[in-house]
């Protein structure tokens, strides 16, 4: 895909797909990487199973690590991967930044309507105003199982990015029942399907979805083995500043840490290095998880 198309599919969407970013020997590498992290092979999660209740909510042979690209230095050639670096740029521009907001899953799959962003409220809080300056984030996820072995496809509301000047009442209704249906998700694992208006993606090895983090998406229920690995990039102003304190400071459950010096070093010579970041624990109308899902995260973490 050109670069122009893109970048209209990015604005007017919300995201764009990239079909093979990966060659085949990186799919074996990150693959070979993860298992051995996760402690859960491929086989493992092909022979469980992952059509059961707990495995089609993720929840069973599923590991999932916040910051885990940042923290693990086998996945920093992710990074600054060219291919990957190459298109970032090419919707982002000049002035390209690392955004510390990553994640490993094995075996897990978000499956409920959801944003990646810091407002989570459609319209509502700092994420939502452009007018003193662009929303330019951008959320990096690429898959390394073959939607024949999982079943994984990700669903994309198309536009939910979008700040409106004026919401109508279809558009909050419709909010609403993504809210509802989210909420829902963990009982009725096809639930999130009925969203008629979702575009839904079926993932190859090495394919990579860059999205706004502000669109609703949410992933589907597996079968089988998953393999994921999210990042993200942006242009430094007050919205990147918030998004990075949010993630290191706010969502204290996540666990997220100080980039190490031989990352930062790394990334100063890709041109990837943010600035200093101001620091502070606050951020208008930031979404923050029901209590009992925080304390399920931390001792998760905590197990990890
Ligand atoms: O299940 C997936 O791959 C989507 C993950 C996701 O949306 C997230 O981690 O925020
Ligand atoms: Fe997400």
């Amino acid at each position: 895909m050109d670069i122009q198309t893109m970048r209209r599919d990015l604005r007017d969407k919300g995201f764009v797909v990239i079909r093979g970013l990966l060659t085949q020997e990186e799919v074996g590498y990150f693959t070979g990487k993860l298992e051995a992290l996760s402690g859960i092979s491929r086989q493992v999660m092909a022979a469980s199973n992952k059509g059961g209740k707990l495995g089609q909510r993720g929840l069973e042979n599923s590991w999932s690590t916040p910051d885990g690209v940042t923290k693990n230095p086998d996945f920093w050639p992710l990074i600054t991967h060219e291919r990957l670096v190459t298109a970032v740029r090419g919707l982002l521009g000049e002035g390209t930044r690392f955004l510390q907001h990553t994640d490993l899953h094995v075996g897990f799959s978000a499956i409920s309507w959801h944003r990646d962003n810091v407002n989570r409220d459609f319209g509502k809080g700092p994420d939502w105003d452009e007018r003193d300056a662009p929303y330019r984030l951008l959320r990096v996820g690429i898959y390394l199982q073959s939607y024949a072995e999982s079943g994984f496809r990700l669903g994309f509301i198309p536009g939910t990015h979008r700040p409106l000047p004026q919401i109508t009442l279809g558009r909050r209704l419709q909010e609403a029942r993504l809210k509802w249906v989210g909420a829902m998700s963990y009982l009725f694992v096809r639930l999130q399907e009925w969203a008629s208006q979702a575009e839904w993606v079926a993932t190859e090895p090495g394919d990579c979805l860059i999205f706004d983090p502000r669109i609703l998406h949410s992933g589907s229920y597996i079968t089988g083995p998953k393999f994921s690995m999210f990042l993200a990039y942006g242009i430094e102003n007050r919205h990147f500043y918030n998004h990075v304190n949010y993630y290191r400071r706010m969502r204290q459950e996540l666990g997220y840490d100080d980039l190490s010096p031989a990352l930062a070093e790394k990334l100063q010579t890709a041109d990837l290095l943010p600035g200093p970041v101001p620091v502070y624990d606050h951020v208008e109308g930031a979404w923050s998880p029901p209590p009992l899902v925080k304390r399920l995260v931390k001792r998760g973490l905590n197990r990890a």
